[in-house]
C-alpha cells in the first residue's frame, strides 16, 4: 500500500480523533459451546479460570497452581556416568546414531519423565427453562480482568461476571437480572480426576476433594479441596447430595475457594481444608462489588503501568473472532494493542509473587493428559514466558521462574554429580513442579544440558534491570553453581582443540549428516550460552568482589570456546561442522541466541555475523508453531527490520489452522503450537516491545524496528529498560521521534540512540563517543568468527540514527523532544 494511502484509511478511523480510548475487550457475539480454546481466562496466579459464557449451561473450567500428578521425585539416570566417555568417543567419531542409542539407554532417566499439571474440574451452573435469547455478548475487559457475559430472555436481561481476586484469592461469580426473581439454576460440580468426592454440606455450600493421580510410577500425594459458597438474594436455596438449586433469586453470589497441601517442591505437609476454608471464609463476608473493587485495584496495580496505543480503525468495532480472521486483510492496528496487552494480562494472571510460574499452559489446562504434561520445556518456552516481564514493567512476576531456577540449583546439584561428574549444577531440557532435573522423552530432545545455563540468564537479567545488589548477593551462588557445571564439563575436541561440551546438541534439531541423530559436540547454542554464563558470572564476582581465582579459571575457560562459524550459505552455522540444510525450516533456530534473547549478534558490534543471521532467518522462513513466530518477532525486532517483523505478527494474528505450516491463534486468543501453548503469546509482547524499544547492545534505543504501518503515530508509556531506566512516555508521529521522557532510577550515562535528533529539556545532550560507561550496558568482545571460503557476506545497511550520552541522577525525569 503507499503510504498517503494509508494514512488517509488510518484518519478515516479514530486515530486522528485523539480522545477515544483504546479499547481493551475480547469480545464475542456468540457462546463459547463446546470449545475450550473459545472460553475467556480469567486468573489470579494461583487460581485459573475458564469463563464459556453459554447461556443454558454455565460452565466455569477450574485450575489451581499447585494440582499436580505425582510427589516429590527425582529422575537421574545414574548410568550416565560410565558411559560418558564412550558416547564422547562414538560422537567423536561420527557415530552419532549409535551414541544417540546408547544415551537413551543411560542418559534418558527410566523413571517419571516429569509429572503432569492437572484440571481442578468444572462448575456448572444449569439454567431452568432458558429455550431463547437475544441480545447475547461476552467479554473479557482486560483493563479490569473480569469476564461478563449478559443476554436476554425471556423479557430478562441477565448479565454474570466473573473474576478471579487477587485481593480474595477465589473465583467469585456475581449473576444478576434486570427483573426480580429472575434467577434460577441448578449448580454442581464434575472432574476428569478420578477419585474426587463431591458432596454439599447444608444448603449452600458445595464441596470436592481428592488428590492427583499416579503417574509414571510415582505415586500422587497432592491434596485437594474445593468449597464453593451460593449466596442469595431473594427466592430459595436447597441442595442434594452434590448439587444446589437456587429458586427465583433477584441476584446471586458465588465464592470459589480451592487449595492443597503443597508447600514446596520437596514439602507437601500444608493442609487445604484449613486453607481452602481460610480463604472461602474472608471472601464471603465481602459483597461482590467489595470483591470486584479491590480485585480490580489489585490488578491495575500491575496492569496499569504500560499503554500502548498505535492508532485505532473502524476494524476494530467488530468482535474479536471476526477482527482475527479480517487482520491480515484490513488495517487494524488496535488488535495488536489488544494482543499486546493480553500478553501482559495473561502474565499478570498465571505468574504471581511467591506462586508457581506460568507453565506452557499459563495456568489454564482442563486434561488429566495434556500436550507435555503442560510442565516447564526450559530449552525455549519456559524462558520465552518470561521475556515480557522486566520491560513490560512486571518485574515482580518474573520472581516465580526465577524461583523455580533456584530450587532446579538444589535438585540439579546432584544430577550434575550423578550423572556427569561435576561440580555445580544442570538440568535438562524440561522440569515440573518437583523440579525434576534428568533427562526425559528420548535422547534426540531430552540429552541438552543447558536448562541451568539458561535459567541463570534470567537471573543477571532480572539485576541489570532493576541494579538490586541485594538480589546479587542471593542468586550469585546460582549462577556460580550454573557456570562450575560448565567449567568441569567441557572437554578438548580432538579435531578443533577448543572447549566443547559433547554430548550436545541443538534443541530438537539434527543435521541429516549425522543420520538423524541431533547429539554433537560443540554445537553454536550451547557455545553461545557457556559464553554468556561465564561472562555473566565473571561480571557478578567483579561487583561482589567474590572468587577471584575461580573467575580466572572462568575467563580462560571462555578464551577457548568455538567462536561462531558462518557457513558456505552465508548461514550463521548451527553445528561446529558446516552441514546446515539452507531448506531446514525447523522451528527451533537455537543458534539465534546469540542475537535474541542474548546480545552476541549486533549490526554494529559484529556485523559479520549479524549478516550471516539474517541469512538463517530468510532460510528458515516465517510460518511456524505459535512459539517460533514469537520468537522470530523478536529476531526481526533485533536485525532492525520492523516490516518483516510484523509480518510474523500477522502470521501469529491468523485464525489457527489457517497458516500452512502451522501456527496462529484461538478465538480467544490464545496463542496455538496449535495445540494451545501460552508461549507464542508472551513471545510476541516480548518482541512488539522490541520493536519499539531495545535496552542491549550497549545503550537504549528508541524506535527501532517501526514498521511502516504503525509510522503514522502512536506512543507507548511505562516500559523498562536494563540499567534502571523507565520510558514514562514516548510519542512518535510520522515516523520521528517527538517525545521520549525517561526515568533514571540508578543514575548512571543514559546512552541512546534515536531516529532523529532531539533536545533534552533543562540539560545537554552529547554526542555520545566511545564505550558507553554505564556499568549496566557493558557489551563483550565476541570472537571473530570463523568464516567459511564460500561464504558470501553482505554488511547490513543500517538508517541513519544518532546517538548521544545524558549523565543522569538517580529519581530524575528527563524529557526529551524532537528538534
Ligand atoms: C519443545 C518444542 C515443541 C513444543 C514443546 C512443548 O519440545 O519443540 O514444539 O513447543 O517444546
Amino acid at each position: 500500500m503507499n503510504k498517503s494511502l494509508f494514512l488517509l484509511i488510518l484518519c478515516a478511523g479514530s486515530f486522528c480523533s485523539a480522545q477515544q480510548k483504546p479499547a481493551l475487550k475480547l469480545w464475542y457475539n456468540t457462546p463459547s459451546g463446546k470449545t475450550w480454546e473459545n472460553a475467556l481466562p480469567i486468573g489470579n496466579g494461583r487460581l485459573g479460570a475458564m469463563v464459556y459464557g453459554n447461556v443454558d449451561t454455565e460452565t466455569v473450567q477450574l485450575n489451581e497452581h499447585t494440582l499436580w500428578s505425582g510427589s516429590p521425585n527425582r529422575n537421574d539416570n545414574p548410568l550416565a556416568l560410565d558411559s560418558l566417555a564412550e558416547i564422547r568417543q562414538l560422537i567423536f567419531a561420527g557415530k552419532q546414531k549409535d551414541a544417540e542409542q546408547l544415551a537413551n539407554r543411560v542418559i534418558i532417566s527410566k523413571k517419571s519423565q516429569g509429572q503432569m499439571y492437572l484440571p481442578a474440574g468444572e462448575l456448572h451452573l444449569v439454567f431452568d427453562g432458558v429455550d431463547n435469547y437475544t441480545n447475547y455478548t461476552r467479554e473479557l475487559d482486560i483493563e479490569k480482568a473480569v469476564a461478563t457475559t449478559t443476554y436476554k430472555a425471556g423479557g430478562v436481561t441477565y448479565i454474570r461476571k466473573a473474576v478471579a481476586s487477587f485481593a480474595d484469592q477465589v473465583i467469585a461469580i456475581e449473576l444478576t437480572a434486570d427483573k426480580p426473581h429472575s434467577i434460577s439454576f441448578t449448580s454442581f460440580y464434575s472432574t476428569p480426576l478420578p477419585n474426587t468426592i463431591t458432596k454439599t454440606a447444608g444448603q449452600s455450600l458445595l464441596t470436592f476433594s481428592g488428590t492427583g493421580i499416579d503417574h509414571e510410577g510415582v505415586k500422587g500425594s497432592i491434596h485437594y479441596k474445593g468449597l464453593v459458597q451460593f449466596k442469595t438474594k431473594g427466592g430459595s436455596i436447597t441442595a442434594t447430595d452434590t448439587a444446589v438449586i437456587i429458586k427465583n433469586a433477584d441476584a446471586v453470589t458465588v465464592y470459589i475457594s480451592i487449595a492443597t497441601n503443597f508447600v514446596d517442591y520437596h514439602t507437601l505437609n500444608g493442609d487445604e481444608d484449613t486453607r481452602a476454608r481460610r480463604y472461602l471464609v474472608k471472601a464471603v463476608t465481602k459483597s461482590f462489588a467489595q470483591i470486584l473493587q479491590q480485585h480490580i485495584a489489585a490488578y491495575q496495580n500491575y496492569f496499569n503501568r504500560v499503554k500502548l496505543n498505535l492508532g485505532n480503525t473502524e476494524a476494530a468495532k467488530l468482535p474479536t473472532n471476526e477482527r482475527l480472521k479480517n487482520f491480515n486483510t484490513t488495517n487494524d492496528p488496535e488488535l495488536v494493542t489488544l494482543y499486546y496487552q493480553y500478553g501482559r494480562y495473561l502474565l499478570i494472571s498465571s505468574s504471581q509473587p511467591g506462586g508457581q510460574p506460568a507453565n506452557l499452559q499459563g495456568i489454564w489446562n482442563n486434561k488429566v493428559y495434556p500436550p507435555w504434561d503442560s510442565k516447564y520445556t526450559i530449552n525455549i518456552n519456559a524462558e520465552m514466558n518470561y521475556w515480557p516481564a522486566e520491560k513490560t514493567n512486571l518485574s515482580a512476576l518474573h520472581g516465580p521462574f526465577m524461583q523455580m531456577v533456584k530450587e532446579m540449583a538444589v535438585t540439579g546439584k546432584q544430577t550434575a554429580r550423578d550423572m556427569y561428574g561435576t561440580r555445580g549444577w544442570m538440568a535438562h531440557h524440561n522440569t515440573d513442579i518437583w523440579r525434576a532435573t534428568g533427562a526425559v522423552d528420548g535422547a534426540f530432545w531430552g540429552a541438552w544440558i543447558n536448562g541451568g545455563g539458561w535459567g541463570v540468564m534470567h537471573l543477571w537479567d532480572h539485576y541489570l534491570y532493576t541494579g538490586d545488589k541485594k538480589f546479587l548477593v542471593d542468586v550469585y551462588p546460582v549462577m556460580k553453581e550454573a557456570a562450575l557445571f560448565y567449567a568441569d564439563f567441557l572437554i578438548e575436541h580432538p579435531r578443533y582443540h577448543w572447549l566443547v561440551i559433547c554430548p550436545d546438541m541443538s534443541p530438537e534439531n539434527a543435521p541429516a549428516a549425522h543420520q538423524g541423530s541431533s547429539l554433537d559436540a560443540g554445537v553454536t547454542m550451547t557455545n553461545q550460552l557457556i559464553f554468556d554464563v561465564f561472562s555473566n558470572t565473571i561480571k557478578a564476582a567483579g561487583i561482589l568482589k567474590k572468587d577471584k581465582a575461580l573467575m580466572d579459571t572462568l575467563a580462560q575457560k571462555r578464551s577457548r570456546l568455538s567462536p561462531m562459524h558462518i557457513g558456505q550459505f552465508g548461514q550463521l552455522q548451527e553445528w561446529l561442522d558446516d552441514i546446515d540444510d539452507p531448506k531446514d525450516h525447523h522451528r527451533h533456530i537455537s543458534h539465534l541466541y546469540g542475537l535474541f534473547p542474548s546480545n552476541q549478534i549486533s549490526p554494529y558490534r559484529t556485523p559479520s555475523l549479524y549478516s550471516a543471521a539474517k541469512n538463517t532467518l530468510l532460510q528458515r522462513g516465517d510460518v511456524s508453531t505459535g512459539w517460533s513466530m514469537g520468537w522470530k518477532v523478536n529476531w526481526w525486532a533485533k536485525m532492525l527490520d520492523g516490516n518483516h517483523a510484523y509480518k510474523l505478527i500477522q502470521s501469529q494474528l491468523t485464525p489457527v489452522g489457517t497458516n500452512e505450516g502451522g501456527g496462529g491463534t484461538y478465538n480467544n486468543l490464545f496463542d496455538a503450537h496449535p495445540p494451545f501453548q501460552i508461549d507464542g503469546n508472551f513471545g510476541c509482547t516480548s518482541g512488539i516491545t522490541e520493536m519499539l524499544m531495545q535496552s542491549d547492545d550497549g545503550l537504549l534505543s528508541l524506535l527501532p524496528a517501526l514498521p511502516d504501518v504503525w509510522l503514522a503515530g502512536g506512543s507507548i508509556s511505562g516500559l523498562k529498560a536494563r540499567g534502571g531506566f523507565e520510558l514514562v512516555d514516548m510519542k512518535w508521529k510520522d515516523g520521528k521521534l517527538v517525545k521520549a521522557i525517561i526515568k533514571s532510577t540508578l543514575g548512571g550515562n543514559l546512552r541512546l540512540r534515536l531516529p532523529n535528533t532531539m533536545t533534552a529539556h533543562g540539560v545537554v545532550l552529547k554526542k555520545a563517543i566511545g564505550e558507553n560507561p554505564n556499568t549496566f550496558y557493558q557489551t563483550e568482545k565476541i570472537p571473530d568468527p570463523v568464516v567459511a571460503g564460500k561464504a558470501i557476506i553482505t554488511p547490513p545497511a543500517l538508517a541513519i540514527t544518532f546517538e548521544y550520552d545524558l549523565p543522569t541522577t538517580a529519581g530524575q525525569v528527563y524529557t526529551l523532544l524532537a528538534k
